[in-house]
This record gives C-alpha cells, structure tokens and sequence, in this order.
C-alpha cells in the first residue's frame, strides 16, 4: 500500500512554508526534493568517510572506493545494464549527452552522417549535436509529431537513410510528458543499422527503465530529479560501443600508463571518467535509487499516472484553458496557458500563493516553435504529490485567470 502521508515524511522540506503558505511544489521535472536518508547519506560519508577513491592504500581510501564501486552496481541494477562496465558516472543528462555527441561522433560518425532527434528535444539533446555538425559536417534531422504531441512513427520511419547511424530521443517529453515508443523506435533504428541513445532524464524517475527490454544503445540520466543529490548523472552504454569509441576528457583516473610520448586508457568504465568523481553523490544517488526501489517504482508509476490524469481533467474545466501534449498515458508533466495570461504573470501570481511551476520555454525552444507559443507554464508532479496540492493549483490558476 502506498502511503502518501507516510512517504511525505522522509522530505523535511515539504513540510515548510512560502510566503506564510504551505509549499505547493511542482516543478519536480526541473529537480526533485531530496528524502532525508539521502541527504544523511552525504553528511555521513563526509563525517565519517571522506577520502579520495581508487588511489589510497589506506582504509578510509578503500572504504570510500567501496561505496563508489557499490553504487555502480546499484546503479546497473535499477536500469538492468548487463554489466557495471556499462555504467559511467557524469555530472548529469547534459554531460552524458556532450560525451556520446563527441566521442561516438568521433568514433563512428563521418561528414554527412545523418543523426535523428526528435522536435520535442530538450537542448541538452539538440546543442551536442550542432556542436559536432560544426566539427566534421554531420546531417540532423527533425522527427515531427502529431498535434497531440506523439512521436510520428510513420515520419520516423521514412527519415532513414543509408547515411542514418545514430537517433537520439527523450524517452519522455520534459513539456508535453509523452512517453516515447523507444522499445518500437530502437527496432526500427536497428533494422536499418543505425544506434539509438535514450535519453531517460524524465523516465527513469517515474517508472522502472529497463536498458535490455527496450533496446537502447545509449540511457542518459541525472541524479538530481530521480531524488538524488546534483552534479552526479549517468551515462549508459553498450560495452561493445564504449569500448571503440575514444575517451571524451583526459586526467587522472582515465589512463592506464602516462609517458609523454604515448599514453593508455584505462579499462571501461573508468576510461570515460577523467579526475576525481564525486563519489558522495555516487553513494547519495544509489541510496536514493534503493529508496525509490523500496517504494517501488511501479506503484510511483501508478500514482503519478492516477494524479496525470486527475490534473489533466480538473484543468481542462478552467476556462481559456490550453493544455499541450495529450498522449495517452503521458506521464507527471503538465504544461499549459490560460487565456491570454502571459506565463510568467501566471507563474509569479502562483508563487505568492506558495505554489512553485515553472515558466517560459522549458530548453525547448524548438518544440515552444512547434506549438506556435513563446511560453508555457508547467506543473510537474512527483512521487510525493498530493491530489490535495493539484486542486490548490487549480484553484489558484482559477483565481488568478479572475484576477485579468
Ligand atoms: N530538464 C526541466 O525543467 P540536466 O540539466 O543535465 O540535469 O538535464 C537536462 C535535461 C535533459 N533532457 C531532458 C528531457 C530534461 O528534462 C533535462 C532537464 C529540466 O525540464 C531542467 S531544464
């Protein structure tokens, strides 16, 4: 049984106030709250830990290196990588994302290459590319969607050319909360010899993410909105790609054997981690993966999918209301605007109520182009939300559409 009072309590955060009002938090896409455990986590390994990891001889070295290597099994366990190899810690979605734009690019891809990204991209998923098709003269291609904010599978489709090596799609839209037939989209990328990278930053908090169910070459995500700390992400990849493609960054920790004439890389998945990894967030984020896997991810899954569809409805009766992406099944995201009230009024109004979205293009300029808007406001929900906070949103949208 999943009980929402219960589990409200292991975020001390939510118990506060803004403006002398409960806190409404919604704008879980952008980064989650962090459970108390985590945060503990941190403080301890700080207190009682601390030290640099993979060099020390010494205990709290060894200790520390052990909780590191943990959480990479941790980590392979919850998105079922078929082995810790596959499992390379970043800073975050956005880092993952730059490393395969530069080092696949450089291992696989030649001038006029073609990549596949889809119109509902975040930029994290957009600008690596353009960086690398300034650097050796790749083709990007736009997969469109459908008014209601579905990926066209029949477009996809026709995209592929011979040249067509790499697609590269948010598993769940950061706007219009689309889930993303990936499992589909990676069969039909495969059949034409081509990779697929997943970029899981807005799945894998709300449902369990499966690297070998649904194909992917490539899983990006950050630790900070699956209720981790910031500053520590992941980036999944199939051995037999990381192994041929060249290291993205050089520094300690990556290399094997330094001379100035020639060095060696260390074995995967070191080989794509130059320095000193923040190996508490490693540790904080695994604690806040056995967390989620304590609650588990599927009853997180129904209850945000129960809350989706109860805002969903409850908004759609306000008047001058406009919601975007109505997909079946779309997952914790809702996003809209009323009227002619600008987004950012209607987020500041919202504000001194105590209830936190976020407004304006969500990193997604080119899907804002595709709606035909500047803006939008979006609530975004997570595994704490209450029904009870989604109608206070409600009726504070209501109040402040009276209000112009
Ligand atoms: N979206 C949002 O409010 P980082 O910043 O590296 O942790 O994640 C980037 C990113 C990549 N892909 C998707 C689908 C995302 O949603 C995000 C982050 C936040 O929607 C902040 S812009």
């Amino acid at each position: 049984m999943y009980d929402i009072d219960t589990v409200r309590q292991d975020f001390p955060i939510l118990a506060r106030e803004v403006y002398g009002r409960p806190l409404v938090y919604l704008d879980n896409a952008a980064t989650t709250q962090k459970p108390r455990e985590v945060v503990e986590a941190m403080v301890q390994e700080y207190y009682e830990v601390n030290a640099n990891v993979h060099r020390g001889v010494h205990y709290l070295s060894q200790q520390a290196t052990d909780l590191h290597e943990e959480a990479r099994r941790t980590v392979a366990r919850f998105i079922h990588a078929a082995s810790e190899a596959e499992v390379v810690f970043t800073r975050g979605t956005t880092e993952s994302l730059n490393l395969v734009a530069d080092a696949y690019s450089r291992a696989f891809l030649h001038e006029g290459d073609e990549v596949l990204i889809s119109v509902m991209e975040h930029h994290s998923n957009i600008v690596p590319w353009q960086l690398a098709r300034e650097r050796m003269g790749l083709v990007i291609k736009v997969i469109p969607m459908t008014d209601e904010g579905e990926m066209d599978l029949q477009a996809y489709e026709q995209l592929f050319t011979p040249r067509t090596k790499l697609v590269c799609v948010a598993h769940v839209s950061n706007v219009l909360g689309t889930v993303n037939p990936v499992r589909k989209m990676a069969d039909i990328a495969h059949e034409h010899g081509a990779h697929i990278l997943v970029d899981g930053a807005q799945s894998v908090p709300h449902f369990s993410v499966d690297v070998q169910e649904i194909g992917c070459d490539f899983l990006t995500f950050s630790g900070h909105k699956v209720y981790g700390p910031t500053g520590i992400g992941v980036l999944y990849g199939r051995e037999a790609l990381l192994e041929r493609m060249p290291p993205y960054q050089g520094g300690g920790e990556m290399i094997a054997r330094v001379s100035f004439e020639h060095t060696t890389y260390e074995r995967l998945p070191f080989k794509f981690e130059a320095g000193t990894p923040d190996y508490v967030g490693t540790h904080a984020l695994a604690v806040a993966l056995d967390y989620v896997s304590r609650l588990g991810m599927d009853h997180i899954h129904h209850h945000e999918q129960a809350l989706t569809q109860y805002a969903m409805e409850q908004m759609a009766a306000i008047p001058g209301m406009h919601l975007y992406g109505t997909a079946p099944g779309k997952d914790a995201v809702v996003a809209f605007n009323v009227g002619d009230i600008h987004p950012l009024d209607l987020g500041t109004l919202l504000d001194r109520l105590g209830i936190a979205i976020r407004t304006g293009h969500h990193c997604a300029q080119p899907l804002m182009q595709r709606c035909g808007v500047e803006g939008m406001a979006r609530a975004s929900f997570a595994l704490y939300t209450t029904r009870a906070e989604v109608d206070a949103l409600v009726q504070g949208i209501d109040r402040v559409r009276k209000m112009f």
